[in-house]
């Protein structure tokens, strides 16, 4: 491939500048497996410590500028407190995720369970998320739903749809006019026989259902293997349906691991349906949010090179020579167009992201500035007493 021109690298790094990832709260706490969770050393205990992380990648990265909370893992006496705080630490207060699925009176389900008790309950808690969103500030609500059935017959399928869409109802017609609701599917897990919320097909019915400010979320850790998800993502773009992606990376089911790590080639051809569909400034709306757990690997590195990931998937797609590929597509090149795309994806892209990152008055290599910065040997004292924040709490 000839190196890219002066316009095409102007281009480029244009829109890596304005590029916004944002990470998960429950990154930086505790997390494990079904069987073990490994303590670390240095874990936050409250939701302040994770937000002073989540400002840490940001100062290293750039790109960073909010961190989505967890409701109740983040539950706080005062949000607005939390999120001046944020303020104060160089970032805010994202997506809101609400949690219907760690809670004894969910076993049969939340929002589709066959007590209405339980589902008022449930209802009241996805209302209480948008009373929190009103005080920090966010957009987003984020819902996942662990509801489903484990055995046919156990309940009513078609019923379970009936209570799903009462439920987000309630919840959409709380949502302020700048406020949306973001739903996101998972295949299987906790539910095995049928989950209510399956797949992207479903996802995108309710929220069109819903109206204007109910979209899709893609996790990309919930689909089945092989699932071409960046025909989902160009599916819902073009609808004007999707909202967001939960970023991680899997070899088997749900594995929450680095996005980028198992199939960088997917990442990519993801990021070249969104510069595809002109959806990664800001201004498009879409959040581009990780979604993972760091069990066994340091987790600020770990979010540090999933945020380097992504730049680096975003990087290629927009190397994309978008005028070559649509020339060979129309010429019925098959070869020729597979080739444009395999260009971009073979290009280094490491030497012009430390360039942009010198531009920003970063440091070129930011995994080596955080294993300089002394903030792990700092945090490791700091917060050594105290009970770690985890998935629990
Ligand atoms: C779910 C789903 C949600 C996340 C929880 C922790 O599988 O991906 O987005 O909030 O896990
Ligand atoms: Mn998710």
């Amino acid at each position: 491939m000839t190196q890219p021109d002066a316009q095409t690298l102007q281009r480029v790094t244009s829109a890596l500048r304005a590029q916004r990832i944002e990470t998960p709260s429950w990154a930086y706490a505790n997390s494990g497996t079904r069987f073990k969770v490994f303590p670390q050393e240095g874990v936050p205990r409250n939701p302040y410590e994770k937000v002073a992380d989540a400002a840490v990648v940001h100062r290293l990265t750039g790109v960073a500028p909010t961190v989505a909370l967890h409701i109740p893992w983040d539950l706080v006496d005062d949000y607005a407190d939390l999120a001046a705080y944020a303020g104060d630490q160089g970032v805010r207060l994202g997506a809101i995720n609400a949690n219907v699925f760690q809670d004894n009176d969910y076993k049969l389900g939340s929002v589709t369970n066959p007590d209405p008790g339980v589902r008022r309950k449930a209802i009241d808690h996805l209302l209480e998320c948008v009373d929190i969103m009103d005080r920090t500030g966010s957009r987003d609500l984020k819902l996942w739903f662990s509801d489903g059935i484990n055995y046919p017959g156990q309940d009513d399928i078609r019923a379970r749809q009936d209570r799903l869409a009462t439920a987000l109802r309630e919840t959409y017609d709380r949502l302020g006019d700048d406020q949306r609701l973001l739903l996101e599917y998972k295949l299987f897990e906790p539910a095995f026989y049928a989950t209510d919320v399956p797949d992207w097909g479903t996802a995108y019915a309710h929220c069109l259902e819903l109206g204007p400010k109910a979209q899709v979320v893609i996790d990309t850790g919930h689909h089945a293997p092989g699932t071409n998800i960046e025909f989902i993502v160009a599916f819902l773009l073009r609808a004007g349906k999707l909202g967001a992606f939960d970023f991680n990376s899997r070899f088997y089911a749900d594995d929450d691991l680095m996005v980028g790590s198992a199939d960088p080639f997917q990442l990519f051809r993801i990021m070249h349906e969104i510069v595809r569909g002109d959806a990664l400034a800001p201004e498009a709306g879409i959040a581009f949010m990780l979604d993972q757990c760091h069990n066994i690997e340091p987790k600020i590195p770990a979010i540090i090179r999933s945020v380097l990931n992504v730049q680096e998937a975003t990087a290629k797609a927009l190397l994309v020579d978008s005028d070559a590929l649509a020339a060979a597509q129309r010429a019925g090149d098959v070869l020729g167009a597979n080739a444009v795309l395999m260009d971009a994806y073979n290009t280094d892209v490491r030497p012009l992201l430390a360039e942009l990152r010198t531009d920003l008055g970063l440091d070129p290599d930011p995994m080596a500035a955080y294993a300089r910065s002394g903030y792990f040997e700092r945090i490791r004292a700091e917060r050594a007493d105290g009970q770690q924040a985890g998935w629990g709490a």
